[in-house]
């Protein structure tokens, strides 16, 4: 074999090798204390910023935890959910159900503090990630440890929003597909599915159960009655403004009573109804609607680092924004 072929046959052989690891490395990159030699105190000045908003305004939380799920679910927790549109380019940000997104400005200024300290060096990816577990355990949620690494994406496709973040009115085979292509589980479903334990819904994210179900002016035999009555008192048809607690008189706690809820047929959206409509499931539910001793936060911190490194770029990929809000 001439030096040439061999060269390439080995540099083939090399390539076989390394493909598999640049295409499933990535996730596996991120890594606890990521930031410990090059911005020691970054989890502690997010923590205090993050602290400075929830300790004022508790209700914050919620959208912040959300984001995270938005940020992950469309081209992975690469910050894309953060950038702006531009003059050629319609962003993640101007998507219909982006209206309820709020905590922008919170992301900011915990990025102004960050930078402040060790500019150009923690991903605004990262710092949805840990305001989202600061602010869940800062209402007497569960903790856990962040694996960091995370790096910026240059790219924000408003389109994208509708293909890849399951809509209020999924059934359980959308909810399980759309689930099992970011890797996740179908437990990971029933579970992360519980951080409706906290915030607040629009009224069309589910008044067609109240009002036109099937186009005859029904219900939707799968809700609570009794609840229907309550909720169409505060949802008049054709309402999208008027916002209605997810888990009522406890919607600023993070408890495991949002599985009560569901198992008494009183989950606010579809999707949450869908949970009783598969075996594994529907057995999630009843366990933590009926049992003592949750499992509920333990594995909710599970399936939150699972979810927070679907898709995520490490390495050389993207960049470390400067503004969240900008490519650089
Ligand atoms: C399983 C599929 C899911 C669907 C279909 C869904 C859908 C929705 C919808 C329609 C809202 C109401 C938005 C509004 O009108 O203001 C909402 C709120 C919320 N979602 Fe989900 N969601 C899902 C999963 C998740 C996951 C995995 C998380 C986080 C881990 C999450 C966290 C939240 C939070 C915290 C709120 C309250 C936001 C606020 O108070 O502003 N959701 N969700
Ligand atoms: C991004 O867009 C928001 C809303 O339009 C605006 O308030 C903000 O100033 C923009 N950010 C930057 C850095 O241009
Ligand atoms: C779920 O929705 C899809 C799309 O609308 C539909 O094709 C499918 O039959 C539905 N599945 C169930 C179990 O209702
Ligand atoms: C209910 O839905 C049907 C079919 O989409 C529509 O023709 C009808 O006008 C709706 N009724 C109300 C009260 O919105
Ligand atoms: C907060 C935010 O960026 N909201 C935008 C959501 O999308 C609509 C358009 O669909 C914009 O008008 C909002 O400014």
């Amino acid at each position: 074999m001439a030096t040439g072929q061999k060269l390439l046959s080995f540099l083939s052989f090399q390539l076989i090798l390394l493909l598999p690891v640049l295409d499933h490395g990535n996730a596996q990159d991120l890594k606890l204390g990521y930031y410990q030699k090059t911005c020691p105190n970054a989890e502690s000045i997010i923590w205090k910023a993050t602290y400075r908003v929830i300790s004022r305004a508790p209700t914050l939380a919620a959208p912040l935890l959300r984001m995270h799920f938005h940020d992950c679910f469309v081209r992975g927790c690469d910050g894309s959910v953060l950038l702006n549109s531009t003059k050629t380019n319609q962003a993640e940000k101007d998507a219909i159900p982006n209206r309820s997104l709020r905590g922008y400005n919170v992301i900011d200024a915990v990025k102004s503090a960050v930078e402040e300290a060790c500019p150009g060096v923690v991903s605004c990816a990262d710092i949805i990630a840990l305001v989202a577990r600061d602010s869940v355990s800062m209402i007497h949620g569960p903790y856990w440890e962040v694996p960091l690494g995370r790096r910026d994406g240059r790219v924000s496709i408003l389109n994208e929003v509708f293909s890849e973040l399951p809509a209020p009115f999924a059934n359980i085979t959308q909810l399980k597909q759309m689930f099992a292509a970011k890797g996740l589980s179908v437990k990971d479903l029933a579970v992360l599915s519980g951080a409706h334990t906290i915030g607040t819904s629009h009224c069309n994210g589910f008044s067609n159960r109240l009002y036109n179900f099937t186009g005859k002016g029904d219900t939707d035999p799968s809700l609570d009655p009794n609840y229907i009555v309550k909720l169409k008192q505060k949802c008049k048809p054709g309402d999208t403004t008027t916002l209605v607690e997810m888990d009522p008189g406890s919607f600023r706690t993070f408890d495991e009573d949002y599985f009560t809820l569901v198992a008494k047929r009183r989950g606010l959206f579809q999707s949450d109804a869908a949970l009783l409509d598969d075996a594994e499931t529907k057995a999630y539910v009843i366990l933590e609607a009926s049992t003592h001793v949750s499992t509920f936060a333990k594995d909710f911190a599970e399936s939150m680092v699972k979810m927070g490194k679907v898709g995520a770029l490490t390495g050389e990929q993207g960049e470390i924004r400067k503004h969240c809000a900008l490519v650089n």
